[in-house]
């Protein structure tokens, strides 16, 4: 079933085994316009495979990364709510905790639109983001947040040292998972790092990934799901350690934030995460076996769901043109024939039309007006922000569908 398995990449070593196979999906971010409809969208293998040497889950293929984050990306931060929050306690909690001002220099990795950044303007903190995305570094920029538009890695890392030296302070959130060259990655960060500075790293938890069977959060922009166990063995390579570790079990799904410096310092919190991953198996093949088997089964279950509702004359839309709901659309083939649409707040988003299924993309005011029956939430990781928003639709009887942890019509 798998023609070439390449080594891992982070440990670099052959023997990865894989564990599911999501067939050929098209680009989970590349919407089509509406000139594009009558040509086939290109897809690529989805397989996931563990490695036995440093425990990093990771997807067998390698899309190009200027193909998937800067000829045809489209995701802007800024529309949640949750999401700018999340962002502004992440900054001001760093602010208080290392003392940062004027004399500080923080680093953003991926710092799209800026909305993260921004946060430190009033504290007088130097910033500096990097994203190779053109449209989010313009809207960083017209934010105030200088950005430089490349990918980051040791290269890059050693003109930004030269030019602003080291940094207090590097976050990367949600990006050490779509980064291909991993070592040259995190090696760009070890290499700008002051002495005594600290590197936070946001990502998805691929334990919650696992025990709640989110694989629609499987696309090809992420390389690598990542544990406690393989960031421990990926930032000694570095020289660095794994010194603190902080849980947001409903942020995408269930995301931790990695603390990373020079200094072993390591923390009662991070002992633990790792002590639990080791008793729950997470470095371990036989946890991964019979996830195929359990994300078949709620495929089954999801679509019994829909065409059941279908068949009984319902009108059925969705909300959320998200990565993760191309993946979801794709994997199941539901398309029009059960979609009437997708709800999105991202203007830019807007106008399109889903990877693969082409289900046409409107805004959210399209749920009031077209009031369909049902909405299934592909982006179900802010299910209760939508549903806050969402009160008319549902007062006036329209019910939301969360296709996961299972399939679910909320009362
Ligand atoms: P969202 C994103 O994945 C992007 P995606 C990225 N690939 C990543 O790594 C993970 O997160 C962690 C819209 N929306 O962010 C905005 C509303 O319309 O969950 C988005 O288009 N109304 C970097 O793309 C989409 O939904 C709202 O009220 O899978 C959510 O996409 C809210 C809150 C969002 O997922
Ligand atoms: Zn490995």
């Amino acid at each position: 079933m798998y023609d070439r398995v390449p080594p891992c990449r982070s440990c670099g070593g052959a023997g990865l085994k894989p564990f599911l196979s999501l067939g050929k999906t098209p680009l989970a971010d590349a919407l089509v316009s509406a000139d594009q409809l009558d040509q086939v969208d290109p897809a690529f293998p989805l397989d996931v495979a563990f490695c036995p040497g440093c425990a990093l889950v990771q997807i067998l293929e390698e899309v190009p990364a200027e193909r998937l984050f800067v000829d045809n990306y489209l995701y802007f931060s800024s529309f949640s709510d949750h999401l700018l929050r999340h962002a502004r306690e992440h900054v001001d909690g760093l602010v208080a905790a290392r003392g940062l001002g004027p004399e500080s220099f923080v680093v953003e990795l991926a710092s799209n639109d800026g909305y993260l950044l921004r946060n430190f303007a009033p504290h007088g903190v130097r910033v500096l983001g990097v994203d190779p995305a053109p449209d989010q570094a313009a809207a960083a920029r017209e934010a105030g947040v200088p950005t430089v538009e490349e990918f980051f890695g040791v290269e890059l890392a050693k003109r930004i040292r030269a030019e602003h030296g080291p940094a207090d302070v590097i976050i990367a959130n949600n990006v050490m998972a779509h980064v291909p060259a991993l070592n040259d990655f995190v090696g760009g960060m070890a290499e700008l790092l002051a002495d005594d500075g600290v590197i936070t790293v946001e990502n998805p938890w691929v334990k919650d990934l696992v025990d709640h069977g989110e694989f629609d959060t499987i696309y090809h922009e992420h390389f690598c799901y990542y544990s406690c166990t393989s960031v421990d063995a990926l930032v000694r390579r570095h020289g660095m350690y794994l010194n603190h570790v902080e849980y947001f079990p409903d942020l995408h799904g269930g995301t931790l934030r990695w603390h990373i410096g020079k200094r072993e310092d390591i923390s009662a919190d991070a002992r633990r995460m790792l002590a639990e991953e080791r008793a729950a198996g997470v470095a371990g093949f036989a946890y991964y076996a019979d996830f195929a088997d359990r994300v078949e089964d709620a495929r089954s279950e999801l679509l019994t769901l829909l065409d059941r509702l279908k068949a009984d004359g319902a009108s059925i839309a969705a909300y959320g043109a998200a990565a993760k709901g191309s993946t979801m659309l794709n994997y199941l083939g539901v398309g029009t024939e059960i979609l009437d649409f997708v709800v999105d707040r991202n203007t830019w988003k807007q106008g399109k039309f889903m990877p693969g299924v082409h289900v046409p993309i409107r805004p959210v005011e399209a749920l009031l007006e077209e009031q369909p029956d049902y909405v299934l939430v592909l982006a179900w990781n802010f299910l209760d922000e939508i549903l806050a928003q969402q009160d008319e639709y549902r007062q006036r009887g329209g019910r939301f569908i969360r296709p996961v942890p299972t399939p679910e019509v909320i009362p």
